[in-house]
């Protein structure tokens, strides 16, 4: 079996590949893993770094808008799974051209040479910030998209085209949305990374607005395990939610991230609110629980004890992607 993963060098996709690769996901003991990645600064091959001898990984270094690359590397392939995006909101904000590129442009080509090349199964990873802002209630999977940042508004483009593929030419792809991930390997600028390194550091955190806005948080290790699902036994061309059940305000978060590094509300650091900032994100994950046997087994307090233990003990791979002076980290 060879399972094609894009954006295998980032944190989520990273985190896949290591659990595949270490026999966590039996299904697929075996599988030779094509790691296809444009190592933007989100991406590191230190991600990978345990299995970098492995003769069952390789890591291509390209751009998943390269048909010429693609022609090459996706024939044989049996599974594809896509990870590459741009993720992150605020820099979405700042500029959407390479979000646009790289998760529209890019996820049509690379749907293109999954067609050509007559895969058995492509799983689209996508996010609940496709469907917008929710003030009541919790999403299904026949929501409306209504995104609102050019993040979500390129990465809704990238579900529609998964769809289209689907329902024109037969390409068995499912769709995932999942909720807020966090674990270890995750970039410095995304929240909890960021406020942890920060307080790491001793330095302030930067809380947006008036904290209130609730997301739903996932330990990387559900999420890849309700991929492994849907790349199994996902029905062609159905959506699958994934989410962890455990809503927060980013004030009390910040409280659970404050006492978890022993600091105190004197270390919050009030800023302006981020433009168009969704207020609640909230998924109903029914749909895969009862076809497919999902379900969140990280606790969020054991989830966030054992994350903050990684970011004390591996300052070496998070302290280079700092950059005090910019908004990002
Ligand atoms: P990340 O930013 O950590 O990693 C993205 C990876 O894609 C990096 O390794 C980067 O080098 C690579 N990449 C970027 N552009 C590329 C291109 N043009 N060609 C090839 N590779 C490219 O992102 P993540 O947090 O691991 O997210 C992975 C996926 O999950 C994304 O599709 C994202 O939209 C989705 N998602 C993330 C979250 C979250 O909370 N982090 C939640 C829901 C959905
Ligand atoms: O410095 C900050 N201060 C702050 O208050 C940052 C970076 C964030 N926040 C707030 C904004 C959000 O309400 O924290 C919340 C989480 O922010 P992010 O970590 O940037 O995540 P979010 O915008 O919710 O998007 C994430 O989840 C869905 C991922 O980055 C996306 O890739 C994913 O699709």
């Amino acid at each position: 079996m060879k399972v094609l993963v894009t954006g295998g060098a980032g944190f989520i996709g990273s985190y896949y590949v290591r659990q595949l690769l270490g026999g966590h996901y039996p299904a697929f003991a075996g599988a030779e893993v094509v790691v296809l990645d444009k190592l933007t600064y989100a991406g590191n091959t230190a991600n990978l770094a345990e299995f970098s001898t492995d003769p069952r990984l390789r890591v291509v270094r390209g751009d998943v808008r390269d048909p010429e690359l693609l022609a090459e590397w996706m024939p044989g392939t049996d599974v594809v799974v896509h990870f590459a995006a741009e993720s992150h909101v605020d820099r979405s904000i700042s500029g959407a051209s390479d979000f646009v590129l790289t998760n529209v442009v890019g996820t049509d080509t690379l749907l293109q040479a999954a067609l050509a090349a007559g895969v058995s199964r492509f799983v689209h990873v996508s996010t609940d910030e496709v469907y917008g802002s929710i003030d009541e209630g919790s999403w299904s999977e026949g929501q409306p998209l209504e995104p609102n940042s050019p993040y979500s508004a390129s990465k809704a483009g990238s579900d529609l085209l998964a769809r289209a593929y689907h329902r024109t030419h037969g390409l068995p792809v499912c769709v995932t949305r999942c909720s807020n991930n966090y674990g270890p390997y995750q970039h410095p600028e995304k929240m909890i990374p960021l406020f942890v390194t920060n307080l790491l550091d001793g330095r302030k955190v930067p809380l947006y607005g008036d904290g209130k806005n609730v997301r739903d948080w996932l330990h990387v290790a559900d999420h890849c395990r309700g991929i492994q699902l849907v790349a199994e036994s996902g029905e062609p061309g159905e959506v699958y939610n994934i989410g962890g059940g455990t809503e927060l305000t980013n004030a009390e978060l910040t409280a659970m991230l404050l006492e978890a590094t022993g600091s105190d509300w004197s270390m919050v650091l009030p800023v302006t609110d981020r433009k168009g900032h969704d207020r609640r994100y909230s998924l109903r994950y029914d749909k895969i629980s009862r076809d497919l046997g999902y379900a969140p087994r990280v606790g969020l307090e054991e989830g966030l004890a054992e994350t903050v233990r990684w970011y004390r003990e591996n300052r070496s791979w998070w302290q280079p992607l700092k950059s005090h002076e910019g908004a990002f980290a």
